[in-house]
């Protein structure tokens, strides 16, 4: 059994296994979560990205996949990248999302991670509406087999808090 928990703050000072990173394609850094994971964790993070993107990884990593690295100085053994879509109002893109929890789980099992902490992918720079965002996220983890004994989703402010609740109860 998973359990799911929820905490408000900042994902790069979370103690946990694997932190999730909210990142692009490129896998090279950027803003939101990503640019912070990156602050925070120090250069070994991109050193790991760059030699991913110089081996399986040429193309960068496609939409609703995932990766890991070291965490370098983050407390935590890895960082486990995924890429969210981009929210659209004329495509459906709701699997793409759910790909993410599932690809991230899936590394996770992979690594041995047993307690994964999650941002709210394509929530922010990637302008998923915040509800539905969360509602994809929590429906996703539960309906994931995997060994992760905890899904903690760390939410950057009180109104993102406030969705995860309302899905997570
Ligand atoms: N801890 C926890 N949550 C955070 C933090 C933090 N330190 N910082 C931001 N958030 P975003 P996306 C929240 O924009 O929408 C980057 O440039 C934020 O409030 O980080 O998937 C990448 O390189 C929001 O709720 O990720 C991509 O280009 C959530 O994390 C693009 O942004 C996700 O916001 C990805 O966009």
């Amino acid at each position: 059994m998973t359990t799911i928990t929820l905490v408000q703050g900042d994902i790069t000072r979370q103690s946990a296994d694997a932190i999730v990173n909210a990142a692009n394609s490129s896998l090279l850094g950027g803003g939101g979560v990503d640019g912070a994971i990156h602050r925070r964790g120090g250069p070994a993070i991109l050193a790991d990205c760059r030699r991913l993107r110089a081996g399986h990884h040429g193309k960068g990593l496609p939409t609703g996949q995932a990766v890991a690295t070291t965490a370098g100085e983050l407390d935590a053994r890895w960082v486990i990248h995924t890429v969210g879509p981009r929210y659209s109002q004329e495509e459906d893109r709701s699997e793409s999302l759910a790909s993410c929890y599932r690809q991230s789980l899936r590394v996770a099992d992979e690594l041995g991670a047993r307690t994964v902490a999650f941002p709210a992918v394509s929530a922010g720079i990637y302008g998923w509406p915040l509800e539905d965002a969360a509602r994809i996220a929590v429906e996703t983890v539960r309906a994931t087999d995997t060994a992760v004994e905890e899904v903690r989703f760390v939410l950057f402010d009180e109104r993102a808090y406030e969705a995860f609740a309302q899905w997570v109860g």
